[in-house]
């Protein structure tokens, strides 16, 4: 980091317009949380002070980005922003064929039908709730190929999102690559906490998948954060510009699914980006069923023109230096506290490790909700369970997964707080702690069949 020459980064814009937020008393936090079921998705946003709930669809645009709004050709057919779009993303990507998607789990939703069988499986780096869930919609099951020390909170390996080869290679033999449609490769992966997985690795994945004739698709939400961690980190890349690394990466795959709301700076938006001409064409037949034509896919021409724009500005190496630099000083302030985070701090936000945190509470009374809830109450900052009730069911066996991470995630929105509320966070999360042997678990009264974190509902034992 450059803080080796004991110089702090600090954001590359300055501040136009705010927001003012809503500061609010213990009572009405109790009333609200009780309301919201103790769930952070169910509470109303007026009753929360910040906002750490996700880093997707809350980022604060740009000048440019709001002056290309305005530019927004809403043709029904052809809008020139779906050609600047699809630009932005073979410029910056170099995938030759777009698929606009009104967001992510869209474009995840069209890939898996395409691509999936009844019976397939998809070897990926840790799952992503909505990635998999399309998978499994469309007749597959996920298989984990992370490496071990991505689901050890306290592991330091530098490349956390790394592919286990000898796990793929097993599930290769196992399954014959006829039954795998493509390896799922995220960067920056979620799940574990934004931790980014090496060129070096990717290369082995490609190399491994070209000798079976299978596809590596790329979760390319947060590749900009990956490649600023591949930059950091890894041997050779540290002349390499954002834009060469993120291109480098890209080049290893054969397409991506992209929500656009988190690294390219937008409020909604996504795309399916392709390189084979057969597969564009199944997606292109696809996307005018659920999402709209396929020069908009279910976003406004202006929505697109944003998109472009900030796909531009999310490889600027100042803005992600800042954008990371926020993330890790709220998690060495938090640290400093002596509380247990996922190490390393990754690129999207502070991960608490809500076992090591609340080591009295089963995992199946939910420690990562109730601590959520726990913060919220405190101090009115809204994170996101990412744990047992975000795993859910194990559709062979109907139990909970109990996933090795039961982590709190406090998300940082891109270019939206300061870093006085970096700290405002930092000491509310360590006053939970100093109370953390009074918390007490939960139990779900309302259960979701799909994705059931984000509307379940749950009452204090
Ligand atoms: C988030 F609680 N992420 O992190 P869409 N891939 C990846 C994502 O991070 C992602 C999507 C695909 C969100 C929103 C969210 O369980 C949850 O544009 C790596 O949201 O459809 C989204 O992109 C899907 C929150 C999604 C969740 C699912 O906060």
């Amino acid at each position: 980091m450059s803080e080796k020459r004991r110089r702090s980064w600090a954001e590359p814009f300055k501040i136009k317009m705010v927001e003012p937020i809503k500061m609010t008393t213990r009572a009405e936090r109790e009333a609200a949380i009780r309301e919201a079921g103790y769930n952070t998705f169910l509470l109303k946003s007026e009753d929360v002070y910040i906002d750490l709930l996700t880093d997707s669809g809350t980022s604060a645009m740009s000048d440019r980005q709001w002056a290309g709004m305005m530019l927004g050709d809403e043709s029904y057919a052809g809008s020139r922003n779906f050609y600047h779009l699809e630009a932005a993303v073979r410029e910056i990507y170099g995938y030759k064929y777009v698929v606009p998607t009104h967001q992510g789990r869209a474009a995840e939703h069209i890939l898996s039908q395409i691509t999936i069988k009844p019976g397939d499986v998809l070897p990926g780096n840790m799952y992503f709730t909505t990635t998999r869930l399309h998978q499994e919609l469309a007749g597959g099951s996920f298989v984990d190929v992370i490496i071990d020390e991505a689901h050890d909170p306290a592991s330091e390996h530098p490349f956390k999102g790394n592919v286990d080869l000898r796990k793929l290679q097993a599930v290769i033999d196992e399954h014959g690559a006829g039954k795998i449609p493509y390896v799922c490769i995220a960067t920056a992966v979620n799940m574990a906490g934004g931790q980014p997985l090496s060129l070096a690795n990717l290369k082995a994945v490609r190399e491994l998948c070209n000798r079976y004739g299978i596809r590596v698709i790329h979760d390319a939400t947060r590749v900009a954060e990956n490649a600023y961690f591949i930059k950091d980190r890894e041997p050779g890349y540290a002349r390499k510009t954002i834009a060469e690394i993120v291109r480098e990466i890209c080049d290893q795959t054969d397409g991506c699914t992209m929500s656009a709301k988190k690294d390219a700076l937008v409020n909604i938006g996504g795309f399916l980006a392709l390189n084979d001409e057969a597969l564009f064409d199944a997606a292109r037949n696809m996307v005018v069923v659920y999402e709209g034509l396929h020069t908009y896919g279910g976003m406004a021409g202006r929505d697109m023109e944003a998109v472009a724009i900030g796909l531009h500005e999310s490889i600027d190496y100042e803005h992600i230096k800042a954008r990371v630099g926020q993330v890790l000083y709220l998690g060495r302030k938090v640290q400093e506290f002596g509380v247990p985070i996922v190490v390393p701090i990754g690129s999207h936000g502070v991960f608490l490790d809500a076992k090591a945190f609340l080591p009295h509470l089963d995992q199946d009374v939910y420690p990562a909700q109730a601590l959520a809830a726990e913060i919220y109450l405190d101090s009115g900052v809204r994170a996101m369970e990412r744990g047992n009730v975000s795993a859910g069911r194990d559709p062979q066996t109907g139990r909970n997964r109990r996933p090795n991470l039961e982590l709190v995630r406090l998300t940082i929105p891109r270019r939206v707080y300061t870093q006085a509320h970096m700290d405002v966070v930092a000491e509310s999360v360590a006053e939970v702690y100093d109370q953390r042997t009074a918390i007490k678990g939960l139990k779900m009264v309302y259960e979701p069949a799909q994705l059931r974190f984000f509307q379940a509902r749950f009452e204090p034992l």
